[in-house]
């Protein structure tokens, strides 16, 4: 009974530990990419979409890491700007389409995987991104 009790609490704690580790190493690979990126949708497959509101005022480089240096857009935050509240941004033929849009602060961007290959939505430009620039 003791025997099983102790095998029990043995089998939970190192649970415990591995999950712990787990996170760890979790966190120690971030830090090492160095993910001060305001958002990154990671793999965005065929279909899928992936949405961000800006709630600041100023001006966003994004880019696809997939796709990059020709893939990349701009996003334009302005108090008083005219937008419609989630604003969209299509992802087809490599292109971000608009590659610029203008929106007011607390704007919802969706943007929508169009095509047929993944893409990805990353702030920043390749050259301060921290991927594998393609
Ligand atoms: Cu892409």
């Amino acid at each position: 009974m003791n025997r099983q009790n102790n095998i029990s609490q043995f089998a939970a704690y190192s649970i415990i530990t591995i999950l712990v580790a787990v996170t760890l190493l979790a966190c120690g690979t971030e830090a090492e990419r160095g993910t001060n990126k305001l958002f990154d949708s990671g793999n965005i497959p065929a279909g899928e979409s992936f949405s961000y509101t800006f709630g600041e005022e100023g001006s966003f480089n994004y880019y696809c890491e997939i796709h990059a240096p020709n893939m990349q857009g701009n996003v334009q935050v302005t108090a008083g700007a005219t937008s419609t509240d989630p604003d969209t941004v299509e992802m087809i033929n490599d292109q971000f389409s608009p590659e610029q849009i203008t929106v007011s602060p607390g704007t919802e961007i969706v943007w929508i995987n169009r095509g047929t290959e993944s893409h990805t939505v990353i702030s920043g430009t390749p050259s301060t991104g921290n991927g594998d620039i393609y």
